[in-house]
């Protein structure tokens, strides 16, 4: 049985999901983060040696980066659900977006909070967290235009691994120009498996419903 190594308020809320929406059977193992610096645990590092969430332990392995556990659990657990035809070219479109969220989207979003704590030292690095900010969520806004989901009319496991930066968008940055990336993560968080995985996970501040 998978066992989900799950750090409160963290990424590894997309892993719950995921598996709430595949109905796979799993375990949650709990971890804090420390209430003032943040950090996970340093029990997390006897998991895997990075000590970050989301980690799984699935068949004596640990696997590590949530790119990767997402494409794991959908090939190994998912049956053909959740994700498009490895033959087709929605598939190659699938593993951008599988890709794009921790490689490319995520990147501004750490680096903001930086960017903050240095006040007006910072405002060069400011002005660039700004424009790749908005450079990345008009992107994904646009993907969104007339689309459901990032696929088309279908959730696929990209959607989950995208919904991080969907959540952070809505919270951390101005989405008044960006309605269609608004509503997908109003459309996502209302799905019965996502608030079956908060139920599961506990608090979760990026939730707005
Ligand atoms: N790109 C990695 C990021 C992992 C990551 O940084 N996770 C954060 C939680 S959102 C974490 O573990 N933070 C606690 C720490 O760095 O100690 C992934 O998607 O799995």
């Amino acid at each position: 049985m998978i066992t989900v190594h799950h750090l409160n308020e963290s990424r590894s809320q997309r892993i719950l999901w995921l598996l709430e929406e595949l109905e796979v059977p799993y375990e949650v193992q709990f971890y804090f983060r420390d209430p003032h610096t943040k950090m996970a645990p340093a029990e997390l590092q006897r998991v895997h040696p990075l000590g970050k969430s989301p980690v799984i332990t699935d068949d004596g392995r640990a696997i590590a980066e949530s790119g990767a556990i997402i494409d794991y659990i959908v090939r190994r657990h998912g049956g053909d659900r959740l994700r498009p035809d490895p033959e087709s070219k929605d598939y190659d479109e699938y593993m951008h977006w599988l890709h794009y969220a921790e490689g490319s989207a995520s990147l501004p979003f750490i680096m903001l909070p930086i960017a903050n704590s240095f006040g007006k030292l910072a405002t060069p690095l400011r002005r660039r967290v700004d424009y790749e900010l908005g450079l990345n969520l008009r992107y994904i806004n646009e993907r969104l235009r007339g689309r459901e989901f990032l696929l088309g009319a279908a959730l696929t496991a990209a959607d989950v691994q995208m919904s991080f930066v969907g959540e952070l968008a809505v919270n951390f940055a101005d989405v008044s120009t960006l309605p269609d990336l608004a509503a997908w993560v109003a459309r996502f968080q209302a799905r019965p498996a996502y608030k079956a995985a908060i139920d599961r996970g506990g608090p979760y501040g990026l939730a707005r419903g």
